[in-house]
């Protein structure tokens, strides 16, 4: 094989055990690598029903035929997992150098199984893995960590670790990386903190050999040309995701109060031009001619980098109207390996609960030294608040009671990334039928949505859910390029094929990887899915939050507007058809047997009767 490596480093932790294995060809060409090795992979090696936190639970770290050449964006890779905190299918990406040195090193993909007696970490280097103690970094900062770890074994490592939320297991702890890429939202770094991995390092020297290396050559050089010639390159480089929070508080989508407001009355404080001002420099994953980590000194002179979800979840939606602070708490959340997304959303639950007085605890709004001493307790699960708030809002809520379910902003047990739905039914519909829980990734139908029409339950907001669901959560996740290049500049995505054909010497066509790898993909999460929760799945799973239908929005613009239930039900029937799948929300015998997937029908109906 061309492009790919063709082998997979299998760690065994129980065992103590490392072993090289090759894969076969049609792995590569079915499923291209990233998510779809993962989800692959995955449903081929876990029983249902395991316990995520548990040593039958496996951690999937792949990358894809294009990882680790130069080229733009291509520096990423997916961590995939059972998620403890939804129960299903789970994964996150992360730019890092770890997937360059992993390839580097000889693999497309590792999996790390079982558990350690005592903390470890995972030394790779060219070709060879070990098992090393982790004496003296288990208890550290992620940023501590990867430091240390640079000291011991050079600065060109990459690096992928956890901080005190991934060995505490918080649920929606995530893996950390250079420390201000993070990855992995449904608790991925829980997964790695159960098996007492602290970090998995990659070093690598071997090129990767090109089927057509002078071609290759040539489409990158045109390729970040293109990309530098955009329209809007220079004004991404400077705002990077945060240009976000003007957009949604204007249109009324900025999650305030815990997503009951739409607009923040502070928000041209946490704005892409506040920021700007408290820039300091830029980050990037490698290879990325458009990098948009944005790097201020918080307010307490310390760097953090800030992208949009972060500053909208620990300000807007929890009240905090000052960058500097809110860059603190961004910056505790990548020491401590925590998911923002979730955090924010978890911190503006209690917030609300607190003011209902679900739970005893005063937690004023925007209270800066409250929340810090919080995130605190959350990552070291201390105290019993903190001990609850470290299972995600979902698990609160139920432990709550009170009518809190209705609004713990979740899809799933995720907690909706940061876009507040009453208002726009489509964005709603990709919340909810996501891979992974309420993550954006999939479909960020949000803008074309709100340019279009915006309130209205069409057919055209189905086709576009989809039509986003395979490029991004299907294609992007499986080549694992960066989708912002072509998102936010339009660069299109006939140029995948071309580097996809001279790296590997195959043609895959664009069609190919939209309507069969992509839906494969698709089709196999769900099955993920289905399979755990067997008789218990249900399509109210596929439910954005109850929130949106039952509480109108309370200010902005769209004051007053709700979701409609009836009619949101009608999309997802929409959906379902479209995607071959039945009212239930599981794929049909027919469409997994159209898409190669008759083992997973056979082993599906196991659990559930398919429909034809
Ligand atoms: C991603 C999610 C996002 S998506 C953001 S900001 W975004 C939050 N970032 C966090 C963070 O930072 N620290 C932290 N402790 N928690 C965080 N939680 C949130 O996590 C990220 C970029 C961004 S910035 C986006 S949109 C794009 N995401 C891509 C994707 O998912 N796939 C893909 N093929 N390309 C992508 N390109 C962009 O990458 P998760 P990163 Mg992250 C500090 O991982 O689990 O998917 O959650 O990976 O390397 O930091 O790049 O406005
Ligand atoms: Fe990474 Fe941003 Fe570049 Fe994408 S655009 S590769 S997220 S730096």
């Amino acid at each position: 094989m061309r492009g790919w490596r063709g082998k997979i480093l299998r760690v065994n932790l129980s065992k103590g055990k490392v072993l090289t294995e090759e894969y076969d060809a049609n792995l590569a060409t079915k499923y291209i690598g990233g998510r779809g090795f993962a989800a692959r992979i995955l449903f081929d090696e876990l029983e249902p029903g395991i316990d995520p936190l548990g040593p039958e639970n496996k951690m999937v770290i792949a990358a894809g035929p294009l990882t680790g050449l130069p080229g733009p964006s291509l520096g990423k890779l997916v961590i995939a997992a059972k998620s403890p905190l939804t129960g299903g299918y789970g994964d996150g990406n992360i730019g890092t150098m770890a997937a360059v040195q992993m390839r580097r090193a000889g693999f497309d993909a590792m999996i790390v199984e079982g558990r350690a007696e005592k903390p470890v970490y995972i030394y790779v280097e060219d070709e060879r893995g070990y098992i090393l103690s982790a004496d003296g970094i288990w208890g550290k900062t992620s940023f501590e960590t990867e430091r240390a770890l640079k000291e011991v074994h050079g600065r060109d490592i990459g690096a992928l670790v956890i901080g005190p939320g991934g060995e505490n297991m918080v649920k929606y702890a995530t893996v950390v990386s250079e420390g201000g890429r993070s990855g992995g939202r449904p608790g991925m770094g829980a997964v790695m903190g159960s098996k007492k991995v602290k970090a998995i390092v990659f070093k690598g020297s071997k090129d990767i050999s090109l089927a057509d290396p002078e071609t290759y050559d040539r489409l990158i050089k045109e390729a970040y040309e293109d990309i530098r010639g955009k329209d809007g390159y220079g004004f991404w480089i400077r705002q990077g995701t945060m240009m976000i929070i003007d957009w949604a508080n204007e249109n009324g989508v900025l999650p305030t109060y815990n997503f009951r407001e739409g607009v923040f009355e502070y928000s041209d404080i946490i704005n892409g031009f506040a920021m700007e001002a408290a820039k300091i420099g830029r980050r990037g994953c490698p290879y990325c001619n458009m990098a948009c980590g944005n790097v201020v000194l918080d307010f307490e002179g310390r760097e953090s980098e800030l992208d949009y979800e972060n500053v909208a979840m620990l300000g807007s939606n929890i009240g905090l109207g000052h960058l500097g602070k809110v860059s603190v708490l961004s910056r505790m959340a990548d020491e401590l390996g925590l998911d923002a997304i979730s955090l924010g959303s978890t911190i503006g639950f209690a917030m609300e609960a607190s003011e209902k007085n679900l739970i005893k605890e005063r937690i004023e709004w925007g209270d800066f030294e409250r929340v810090k001493s919080l995130i605190l307790d959350i990552a070291y699960r201390r105290g019993d608040l903190g001990k609850l708030l470290a299972e995600g809002v979902m698990r609160v809520s139920q432990v709550l009671g009170g009518g809190s379910q209705d609004w713990a902003m979740h899809v799933k047990g995720l907690e909706t990334s940061a876009y507040d739905c009453h208002t726009v039914p489509g964005m709603a519909l990709a919340y909810a039928t996501s891979p992974i829980g309420a993550h954006h990734k999939d479909a960020w139908v949000i803008s074309w949505e709100i340019k279009t029409d915006r309130t209205g339950y069409t057919e055209a907001k189905v086709d576009k859910v989809i039509e986003f669901q395979r490029v991004r959560g299907g294609m992007f996740e499986s080549i694992v390029a960066c989708r912002l290049p072509w998102i936010e500049l339009g660069f299109t995505l006939e140029w995948y094929p071309r580097l996809l054909k001279a790296a590997t010497g195959i043609e895959i066509p664009l069609e190919e990887l939209l309507y069969n790898v992509a839906d494969r993909i698709y089709a196999l999460t769900r099955a993920f899915w289905v399979r755990e929760f067997g008789q218990a799945w249900s399509r109210l799973m596929d439910y954005p939050p109850k929130r949106w239908f039952k509480e109108p929005l309370t200010k902005g613009p769209y004051k007053g507007f709700t979701l409609d239930a009836t009619k949101f039900d009608a999309l997802l029937n929409i959906y379902y058809e479209k995607r071959g799948w039945d009212s239930r929300g599981i794929p049909r015998l027919t469409t997994l047997e159209r898409l190669g997937l008759k083992d997973v029908a056979q082993q599906l109906s196991k659990f559930v009767t398919l429909t034809q």
